[in-house]
């Protein structure tokens, strides 16, 4: 019983398993060398949408660690437009490969000029998290998916 429980659970981690080698995740690790989804993360790294460009203009841990994170993301308009002022942003982290995301909700503190500090980000396990950032300015929500690797 115990031991079927541990087989089936080390396939649910072998996941991103291939033949050339070692699994990519085992669930205490994550080879995030062989991780190709992943954005590189710098400061200032930025996504648009189709209403808002999004940057993580800073980080703690940076780059992104296991566990909790806070953020800084400064909300623009599309193409280097006005600063969103008085927004409302959401952050949710979720595992694409083991859909799943984090028991803590994170939340947004507004910092004006744009600026809102995100917190705790909560990258609880080791692998691939895309964190969906939501930014809504009266009837206008736009969405933003920042893809980092946490290796262990
Ligand atoms: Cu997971």
């Amino acid at each position: 019983m115990r031991l079927a429980l541990a087989a089936s659970l080390a396939s649910l981690f072998a996941i991103g398993c291939t033949d050339d080698g070692p699994p990519i995740d085992n669930g205490e690790t994550y080879d995030c060398t062989r991780e190709t989804r992943a954005d590189e993360f710098s400061v200032g790294i930025m996504k648009t949408g189709t209403a808002f460009d999004f940057a993580i203009t800073s980080a703690a841990p940076a780059p992104p660690a296991r566990g909790d994170n806070t953020w800084m993301v400064q909300i623009t308009a599309k193409g280097g437009g006005a600063a969103l002022v008085g927004g409302a942003l959401m952050a949710k982290p979720f595992m694409p490969d083991h859909q799943h995301g984090s028991p803590i909700q994170a939340m947004a503190t507004d910092m004006g000029g744009g600026a809102y500090e995100i917190s705790p980000i909560n990258l609880w396990m080791p692998g691939l998290w895309e964190t969906t950032i939501t930014a809504t300015s009266g009837a206008t929500t736009d969405q933003a998916v920042f893809r980092f690797c946490i290796p262990n």
